[in-house]
């Protein structure tokens, strides 16, 4: 992808006065905001608290004018490499359970980057989404406080993961998608810049908490789940999912197996064995990354074959004393 700036705009036939007028105020906005290193692309800027790349902060300046949220919209949102690619063929084979078999399922064919858009990457204001079939299925990485607020009127369900196996996910995945022109990024490097909470969407502990918060405050609107719960119960979790995105299983289903299926078309082995993901190629308008790079280990705990201990404690104490107080534990004691 390109990493110099401004970045393109991904709607260059609209040039209507408000689309101008969004793309002047990001270009006025990206001035003011401070700068710092990016993991995949060279800089990022911190907005309202969080870093982003600058076409997340041109994206979701786009979102809030143009996005129309319909209340039956299900958003997935996660920090980046915290079990999205996982979630995003649950929540897609859930809802259209009825639509495919499992033989001859859509997943297999074109694999779960296909399923739904990241909207802060693939939103295009051009493109009508009031046609889509509702529940209409969202992705964001995006921080619930940079979000729009008729969004926060829809159902959200959070994924998050051990920091440390999300920075050596992360790590892998950004070393891969970096541009050639920019320096490689280096372990101690990320770590540090990771801890400074200086990420895509980063702080981390900052986006979790903000999602983990909206969930206790409103449990029937966020749903928080841990990918560690997920790989060591995925069934129940599934029922917990399907439940509360309105299409709960039904005792037919129970019996005929269907939760049991829908695992296992979505497990990291199945998912991860398929041509279109050892081969594919996805297309998030402003960037292509190859689909086998969504599937790397998917293990508990691989930040053990990286990090020392030393690396590993200052990441539990930051973890233990941001989320101090909030009921959430994440990470090692999980
Ligand atoms: P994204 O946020 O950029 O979309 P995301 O899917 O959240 O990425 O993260 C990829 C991680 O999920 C990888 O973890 P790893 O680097 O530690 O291996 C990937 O292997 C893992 N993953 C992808 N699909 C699955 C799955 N079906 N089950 C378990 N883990 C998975």
């Amino acid at each position: 992808m390109s990493t110099s700036e401004p970045l393109p705009t991904t709607l260059e036939s609209n040039q209507d006065e408000l689309y101008k007028k969004i793309c002047e105020d990001y270009e006025d906005l990206i001035e003011t905001l401070p700068k710092g290193k990016g993991w995949w692309v060279e800089h990022l800027y911190k907005h309202n608290g969080f870093w982003l790349a600058p076409i997340m902060v041109k994206n979701r300046l786009l979102l809030h004018t143009y996005f129309k949220s319909q209340p039956s919209d299900l958003f997935l949102a996660s920090f980046m490499k915290s079990g999205t690619t996982w979630l995003k063929a649950l929540m897609f084979s859930t809802i259209n359970r009825h639509r495919y078999t499992i033989s001859d399922h859509h997943l297999l064919r074109l694999g779960p980057q296909s399923t739904f858009p990241l909207m802060e990457l693939e939103f295009d204001p051009t493109t009508d989404l009031t046609h889509l079939p509702a529940p209409r299925l969202f992705n964001t990485h995006l921080p619930l406080t940079l979000l729009p607020t008729s969004m926060t009127s829809c159902k959200f369900v959070y994924i998050c993961r051990d920091p440390k196996d999300v920075l050596i996910s992360k790590w892998y995945f950004t070393s891969k998608t970096r541009s050639k022109d920019l320096a490689p990024l280096s372990l101690d490097e990320v770590f540090e810049l990771f801890c400074q909470g200086i990420s895509e969407c980063g702080p981390i502990w900052d986006h979790v908490l903000q999602y983990w918060r909206a969930s206790l405050d409103s449990p029937d609107k966020v749903l928080f789940l841990k990918y560690e719960d997920l790989k060591k119960q995925p069934e129940v979790e599934l029922r917990k999912l399907a439940a509360f995105m309105g299409k709960p299983f039904t005792v037919e289903e129970e019996e005929k197996g269907v939760v049991e299926d829908i695992v296992k078309l979505c497990s990291f082995e199945s998912l991860s064995n398929l041509e279109v993901n050892k081969k594919g190629v996805n297309d998030f308008k402003v960037v292509e990354v190859e689909n086998h790079l969504f599937f790397r280990k998917g293990e508990i705990g691989d930040w053990k074959n990286y990090l020392s201990e030393e690396m590993k404690e200052r990441i539990d104490r930051i973890t233990d004393e941001k989320l101090k107080g909030s009921g959430l534990i994440l990470g090692s004691k999980v």
